[in-house]
């Protein structure tokens, strides 16, 4: 019987590509109980669909993971295939939208199986089950069919990150990522949980709301090791909320200075954690690496701060994070999101203003912005017949959510179309930093910031029409788009990776 588990993990439509943690997480109990991994990242595999059927031929399961939204498409793309190939050949889905929507992607004909929440015990439980071709009825946390019949196991409790073992980070193929995005940098997990919750996030339906995490000597230890082993220049922390425990991030930064880290890190944090911190404590994050923390500012308006239940978060300690991190050389991203149920034309124009006004008063903060897209297990959900959202009934229907399309009831045709240019003049006007390096020449840039002043002009006055800055902009994204292999050679050789923790 194979010992050989295969992982696919679709494209999430971003340049910013490295290895997925969901499944560095579930591959580790899996090699430590003597199984093989083979993971195709659609991102960095060329002919990702024929490699997977290669792959599958002396396997004993495809596992896939996946998010709400476009990674649907290839989800359902590549199961199909391998049905095709073989209708008993099991697929288990994992990640994000199967913990959400279990019963809807259950009831994909071409998925067999689905795991609700962590997947580290369950995956291996169930692997061992499906090798041994015992029943797996009494497994907690999954879903599976039977006769027709879909059957759903007791929820498995949630463990404390602590208790986790290391992430598989060998199994990641470094050199294939940073060759498509073009920085070599990795995510690194080290807490679970936000005590917040927001009524359009859906973190409370998957991990509750208890916040635990790794202790200061853990992070120390783990990071120090994984960016000299691999030569990550970047580590994205994606705690939900890593400044919960201010004495922990301390801890963390007086650690990696004693232990000489020299790599650069970034954080997600609530603003009202952020500007508790003393401009001392920013500055020690600071020589420690940090680089960047980003927040959810997600409206200028007070009275959809109240709608989103974000009654932690006022606008001065908005503009406080940004001055405290501005003043220690860090830098304050913020995420924005646009039409949000009860966002009228005025809430809209409160938001531009302040964005206008944040970031001339504090120039370096930096805006993201996104439509809203109500996701499956958000608190918002529970309204959304009353909003007129059309919610799809099948787990294919879910593709099209992607929060820089969204089309809402309330937000569509000419009023949608006016959004998205003004989104785009946010993003002229004024400068971001994403995670991909920087490829553009000097003089594109000179451009861009030419293009940056009519574009605030434009903001301030509202005024969207005939949009040429956009047009110039995009001719010119269009000439100087970097060259990024298509084909990774590594990728192309017949290697299965069987590496033991
Ligand atoms: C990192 C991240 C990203 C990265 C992904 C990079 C990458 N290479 O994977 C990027 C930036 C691309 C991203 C993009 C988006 N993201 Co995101 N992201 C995250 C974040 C912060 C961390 C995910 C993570 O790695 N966690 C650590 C790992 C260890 O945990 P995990 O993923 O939960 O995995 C566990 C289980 O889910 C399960 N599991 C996972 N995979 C599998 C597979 C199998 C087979 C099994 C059995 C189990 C299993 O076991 C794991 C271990 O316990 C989460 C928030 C969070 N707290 O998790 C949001 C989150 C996943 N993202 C979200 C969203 C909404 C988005 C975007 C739509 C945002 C946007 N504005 O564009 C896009 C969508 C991308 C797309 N096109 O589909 C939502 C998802 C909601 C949903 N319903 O799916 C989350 C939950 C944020 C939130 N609170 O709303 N994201
Ligand atoms: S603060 Fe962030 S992670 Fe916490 S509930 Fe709100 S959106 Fe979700």
């Amino acid at each position: 019987m194979s010992k050989k588990v295969v992982f696919f993990f679709p494209s999430f439509a971003s340049s910013e590509a490295t290895a997925p943690l969901g499944i560095l997480a579930v591959a580790t109990p899996l090699l430590r109980n003597g199984y093989s991994v083979k993971l195709v990242d659609s991102t960095i595999t060329p002919n990702f669909k024929k490699r997977v059927l290669e792959e599958v031929k002396d396997a004993l399961c495809l596992a896939i993971s996946l998010v709400t939204g476009s990674m649907i498409r290839e989800t359902a793309e590549i199961a199909r295939a391998v049905k095709e190939w073989n209708p008993d050949f099991p697929v288990i889905l994992g990640g994000w939208h199967p913990s959400l929507l279990p019963k809807q992607t259950l009831e994909a004909p071409y998925i067999d199986i689905v795991v609700r929440g962590q997947g580290e015990d369950t995956l291996l439980e169930l692997v061992q089950h499906l090798e041994s071709r015992t029943p797996i009825d009494l497994i907690p946390g999954i879903g599976f069919k039977r006769d027709g019949k879909l059957i759903f196991t007791t929820e498995r409790p949630l463990r404390p990150l602590v208790d986790m073992p290391p992430k598989a980070y060998h199994l990641a193929d470094f050199d294939a990522y940073q060759r498509s995005c073009g920085r070599r940098w990795a995510m690194y997990i080290s807490s679970l949980a936000c005590p917040y919750n927001c009524s359009y996030c859906t973190n409370a339906g998957v991990y509750g709301r208890k916040w635990n995490a790794l202790s200061p000597e853990q992070f120390v230890e783990e990071t120090v090791d994984l960016t000299s082993r691999y030569g990550l220049e970047l580590l994205w922390v994606v705690d939900d909320n890593f400044l919960v425990d201010l004495d922990r991030a301390r801890l963390i930064a007086d650690g990696l200075l004693q232990a000489g880290a020299d790599y650069r890190w970034s954080i997600q944090a609530t603003t009202n954690l952020t500007s508790r911190l003393s401009v001392a404590d920013l500055k020690l994050l600071r020589r420690a690496g940090l680089q960047q923390i980003c927040h959810g500012a997600e409206s200028g308006s007070q009275k959809m701060l109240k709608l989103m239940n974000k009654g932690f978060q006022n606008f001065e300690t908005i503009y406080e994070a940004a001055r405290k991190c501005l003043a220690t050389d860090i830098r304050p991203s913020f995420n924005i999101i646009f039409a949000y149920p009860g966002e009228g034309p005025s809430e809209r124009r409160q938001t531009i203003n302040f964005i206008m006004d944040m970031c001339r008063r504090h120039p370096g903060a930096e805006f993201w912005t996104n439509i809203f897209t109500p996701y499956p297990g958000a608190p918002v959900m529970e309204h959304a017949e009353d909003y007129g959202i059309k919610v799809p009934t099948s787990f294919e229907g879910w593709a099209d959510f992607f929060p820089r399309y969204t089309v809402l009831p309330w937000l569509s045709g000419s009023e949608h179309k006016r959004l998205q240019v003004m989104r785009e003049y946010l993003r002229i006007a004024f400068d971001r930093v994403p995670i991909a390096a920087d490829t553009r020449k000097r003089s594109t840039r000179l451009i861009q910031r030419a293009l940056s002043l009519p574009a605030r002009w434009r903001l301030d006055h509202d005024v969207y029409r005939a949009p040429a800055e956009l047009w110039i902009n995009d001719r010119l994204k269009r000439m100087t788009a970097a060259f990024k292999p298509a084909v990774d050679a590594k990728r192309l050789e017949n290697a299965t990776s069987e590496a033991t923790c």
